[in-house]
């Protein structure tokens, strides 16, 4: 199988354009659940080491059925689907430049959860307006064994996110062991109090956030993603999902530009407009990188090729 890996702010997306699945004929959203359901050990062989990471995000290119999209993406990490995903939207269409598929200016792409905007500005930049993003529950409280009472909110990005503002641990890469035993501590505490998102949905992604270290930051975050790793950017559905409750609390004005730097430094420029459903459409900008060109080889006798 054919692979182009990228970048976007220092996290991986593995882009897949002809793996030739038989998904059926349906809308995006609809062979997203036949490739979770048909295709379970898919995500694990594609990501997972010893071909990938648990950070890897893979983009599968797919057919799109609508006349105004260039192209559907499924997205998924190395354990399941995600809805949307903001890093790999960017990496997607950086890589498709590469490849000479697509040309600077704006596309439109059918993702599991809604259509999205991509301007490609630049052959390695791009901007993307995301789904509608809003926060579903305000100041839920969650009890930390070793922080004590912890309060967070439950909001949607394109995927589920539990935002803490104030996280009691400094958002340093030297505090990645502590950060990640914490996100996970939050991530048990949401199954066991049954905090959910809308229609029952899983809450399984974790944010916490401290203080920018650059003049032009306005926050700093660290985020847990559903593999037990975590982004190395910003989060491009988790900084949607933090707009959200920024608008909801009336404390950043559409339009403005908000900067949110990930852990390890990298950035993407935000700014949101009032969606038609009561959330906000969130505008992100950042950078993505091709990083290679790979042939998976699959062989039946290696003990591993499920991924490990
Ligand atoms: O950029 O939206 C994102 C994302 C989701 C999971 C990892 N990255």
């Amino acid at each position: 199988m054919r692979v182009i890996d990228s970048h976007t702010e220092g996290e991986p997306t593995r882009t897949i354009i002809d793996a030739n699945l038989d998904l059926g004929k349906g809308a995006v959203a609809e062979r997203a659940i036949v490739f979770a359901k048909d295709y379970r050990t898919f995500c694990g062989s594609v990501l997972k080491e010893p071909r990938g990471n648990d950070a890897y995000v893979g983009a599968l290119i797919v057919d799109s059925f609508e006349s105004d999209c260039a192209a559907g993406i499924i997205f998924f990490n190395t354990v399941q689907n995600l809805g949307m995903c903001g890093h790999g939207t960017i990496g997607v269409a950086a890589t498709m430049k590469y490849l000479g598929l697509i040309e600077l200016g704006k596309h439109r792409f059918e993702t599991a959860v809604g259509k999205v905007d991509v301007e490609l500005l630049k052959a390695n930049s791009a901007s993307v307006k995301n789904v509608e993003s809003f926060r579903y529950q305000k100041n839920v409280k969650i009890v930390s064994k070793k922080y004590g009472v912890l309060v967070g909110d439950v909001a949607w990005g394109g995927n589920w996110f539990f935002l803490v503002k104030d996280s009691p641990i400094n958002i340093e890469l030297e505090n990645l062991r502590s950060l990640t035993d914490l996100s996970l501590e939050i991530l048990d505490c949401l199954d066991i109090q049954g905090v959910k998102g809308t229609d029952g949905a899983k809450v399984d992604h974790v944010e916490l956030f401290g203080p920018p270290k650059t003049r032009a930051g306005n926050s700093r975050n660290f985020v847990l993603v559903p593999s037990g790793s975590y982004d190395r950017s910003p989060c491009g559905t988790g900084c949607s999902a933090k707009m959200a409750c920024l608008a909801a609390d009336d404390e950043w004005p559409s339009g403005r530009v908000w900067i949110q730097e990930s852990i390890i430094g990298s950035t993407y420029a935000l700014s949101y407009e009032n969606g038609s459903e009561g959330g906000v459409i969130v505008t992100l900008e950042g950078s993505a990188f091709v990083t290679a060109e790979l042939t998976l080889v699959f062989n039946n006798l290696d003990p591993y090729r499920m991924g490990i």
